[in-house]
């Protein structure tokens, strides 16, 4: 009986699927939710039309002057009590029947599907695509099913890709995870398009603007990615975008492209596009106001007041100390809550990262005292992968 249930209710369902309250559907699970979501508004309806209407009817129907004396009313029809009573549970059985369908689908990942990690910090996400490459932004592949294997570095967050109807917190301490199956690759804009934005970006000095291009700085359109669990002051900027590729290999052009410094590129612009692509920029400002973290404004160079009391240097080891090991030394008037790095970005990464830093201070380079140098040395040492 319940199998003939899906064919009888797409007709109401079909009603409700183009209707614009809903992004665009772009994946398998988005055409099934969203007709789900059509039937149960639909049969809602269905009753709260002629129920709403006949407790008005009834109302005004036999509405007794004032005055008149109240009489019991305790006729009873079991027929009708009974119709009404089994009826509708059917109705919510098979409604029932078809949310249990679609939820198991939802949580059984299919077997060989393609794996990205996630990590979900405050504020912001990384993705990660094996073999050393990281990117806050989201690549898939059209018509593959994929897993994300999810973790928080802090609190928990929940990642949301609308236009995919595909949504999981995730928990910290633990790993969670999620699939979909794209269904709509992205469009590619043109050259020129990407031209215009790519030349405004170089002059504006600024990271590349999703919200002001609607598309990213390699010229794919793309679907957005929400964290939808409030997780802390910047939860509303932690977004990213959903990339979806025609063929996995122009994804594994796309991950080669973005793994690596280029040789053309130097340490200083590649430092500034991890700033920007990796986080930090959420928490360290250029120009010397005070996010969750210390700007970087003139810090290279200066003394760093930590939390114990002591002072050390900003130099190179405390740059790369900080970005492996944050909470070894701790900046004063600051909360330890600087996520790790560790193993997330390479020599060549931290160096470049080094190098930005160093292009926002005015102060003369020192060179790094003989007496700062071991302690910074022994807590870095075993954690990096020189
Ligand atoms: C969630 C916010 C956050 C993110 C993201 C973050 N940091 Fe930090 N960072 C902090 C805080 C807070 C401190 C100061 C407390 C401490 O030393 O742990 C800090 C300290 C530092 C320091 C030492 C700075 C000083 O002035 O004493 C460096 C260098 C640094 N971060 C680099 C980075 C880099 C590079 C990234 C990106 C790859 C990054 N941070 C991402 C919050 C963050
Ligand atoms: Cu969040």
């Amino acid at each position: 009986m319940f199998a003939m249930l899906p064919g009888a209710f797409s007709l109401l369902g079909d009603q409700f699927k183009d209707y614009a309250w809903f992004p665009e559907q772009a994946s398998t699970f988005a055409e099934t939710n969203d007709w789900l979501y059509g039937v149960i508004t639909f049969i809602c309806f269905l009753f709260f039309i002629p129920i709403a209407g006949l407790l008005f009817y009834f109302a005004i129907r036999y509405r007794k002057p004032k005055g008149a004396k109240a009489e019991s009313q305790v006729a009873h029809n079991t027929k009708v009590e009974l119709i009404w009573s089994i009826a509708p549970s059917f109705v919510l059985i098979a409604l029932f029947y078809l949310g249990a369908r679609a939820y198991l689908d939802i949580r059984t990942v299919p077997e060989g599907s393609y794996e990205i990690g996630v990590q979900a910090f405050k504020w912001g996400w990384t993705m990660d695509y094996g073999r050393g490459t990281y990117n806050p932004e989201l690549h898939l592949v059209v018509n593959e099913p994929t897993k994300l294997t999810m973790k928080s570095s802090d609190v928990i967050h929940s990642l949301y890709i609308p236009a995919f109807r595909a949504k999981k917190d995730i928990v910290p301490g633990r790993y969670n995870y999620m699939w979909f199956q794209p269904t709509v690759a992205s469009e590619k804009v043109s050259e020129e398009e990407l031209a215009k934005a790519t030349q405004w970006t170089k002059e504006s000095g600024q990271g590349w603007n999703y919200e002001k291009w609607q598309f990213t700085e390699h010229g794919y359109r793309f679907f957005d990615l929400y964290c939808t669990e409030y997780c802390g002051t910047n939860h509303s900027e932690m977004q990213t975008v959903v990339v979806v590729h025609e063929t996995q290999e122009e994804l594994d052009a796309w991950i080669k492209e973005v793994s690596a410094r280029g040789s053309d590129v130097t340490p200083e612009a590649w430092g500034k596009l991890l700033y920007e692509r990796r986080g930090c920029q959420g928490c360290h400002s250029l120009d010397g106001s005070k996010l969750s973290g210390p700007s970087y404004k003139d810090a290279y160079g200066s003394k760093r007041k930590l939390q114990t009391g002591e002072e050390v240097l900003f130099d190179e080891n405390y740059v790369r100390e900080s970005i492996i090991n944050p909470k070894a030394k701790v900046a004063e008037g600051y909360a330890p809550v600087m996520p790790s790095f560790k193993g997330q970005l390479s020599d060549d990464d931290i160096y470049s990262i080094t190098e930005f830093i160093k292009t926002q201070s005015s102060n003369t380079p020192v060179a790094t005292p003989a007496t700062t140098q071991p302690a910074a040395d022994e807590s870095a040492a075993g954690e990096t992968k020189e």
